[in-house]
């Protein structure tokens, strides 16, 4: 199962049996006092800088979201992906709850990457959602990123995570779109609120890997959110994620990338520890 991400001139693929692939989390005013006001001010200059900067950290794809209060989504999204798309040269994920900022964006992604193909970030299991986000990703036959949640909420099992990645499949697979380009997010929650969150994600994971075999994102750091300490609940979690089938984990690059490129090492998919120890080299030379 290959999901073939494309920007003007980078591919990017994402199978289980490729190197984990990072998507750069950074650009996202969630949380960001700093990067939230420059975007209400129309400036871009720190997302310029975070884009250099993620590259830089490991980033193999791009997650591109202006989302903050008062920000004209519709105006703003498409010029950060511009932005990042003259910026660097790697796959690019819209990431938006706004279907008009996702159609502005895929169609400044076209105009500038006319044989590209993006990453939409996302769609989820509640009908209204399926119904507005499916069809943008056939007509601009891009790839998506599909939530385990739907209009009941996040599921507080395995299975009912299952169930619904499934149902994503599916309703994607009616509109003629395959499952290589759905992405499934099981959806970390902090195990600071619930010692059984952690477990319920990953055996979404373990399910969905064996049953549905497509590949699979994650805001793992999520699962230590309200922690001490979160980096080593992070990476013990993504090396146990990786290990059951996620692929490409939405994370900060420049926090996660030596836990990430340990799982590959360990399970096999750094021949010769090549990109383990090319990292390392790199950053001691600094
Ligand atoms: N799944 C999918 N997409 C997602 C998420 C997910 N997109 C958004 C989010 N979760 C992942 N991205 C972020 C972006 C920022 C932060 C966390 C996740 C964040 N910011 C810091 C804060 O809030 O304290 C500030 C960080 C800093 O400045 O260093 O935590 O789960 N599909």
């Amino acid at each position: 199962m290959e999901t073939i991400l494309k920007s003007a001139k980078k591919t990017v693929v994402i199978s289980p049996d490729n190197p984990t692939r990072i998507i750069g989390e950074r650009i996202n005013p969630t949380g960001k006092k700093r990067l939230a006001a420059s975007l209400l001010e129309g400036s871009l200059e720190i997302v310029e800088k975070e884009a250099l900067e993620q590259i830089e950290a490991g980033a193999d794809i791009l997650d591109v979201n202006v989302g903050a209060a008062s920000v004209d989504e519709v105006d703003m999204l498409p010029k950060a992906v511009k932005l990042v798309m003259e910026t660097v040269d790697v796959p690019i994920c819209i990431d938006s709850a706004d279907p008009n900022a996702l159609r502005a964006a895929l169609e400044m992604h076209r105009e500038m990457a006319p044989e590209g193909k993006p990453l939409i970030n996302s769609v989820n299991g509640e009908e209204e959602r399926l119904e507005l986000i499916l069809p943008l990703v056939a007509e601009y036959k891009a790839a998506v990123i599909g939530l385990a949640m739907d209009d009941d909420g996040i599921p507080d099992t395995a299975e009912k995570r299952f169930a619904v990645a499934k149902k994503i499949v599916d309703r994607a697979g009616a509109l003629g779109i395959p499952p290589e380009d759905i992405v499934i997010d099981c959806l970390a929650l902090t195990v600071g609120a619930d010692s059984k969150a952690g477990l319920i994600t990953l055996g979404a994971i373990d399910m969905v890997r064996s049953e549905l075999g497509v590949n699979m994102t994650l805001g793992a750091s999520n699962v230590s959110f309200g922690l001490p300490e979160r980096e080593v609940i992070n990476w013990a979690f993504l090396a146990m994620a990786i290990q059951l089938g996620l692929n490409a984990p939405i994370v900060d690059a420049a926090k996660v990338r030596e836990a990430i490129l340990a799982a590959d090492l360990l399970l096999g998919r750094d021949d010769y520890s090549m990109r383990y120890i090319k990292a390392y080299k790199k950053r001691i030379k600094k």
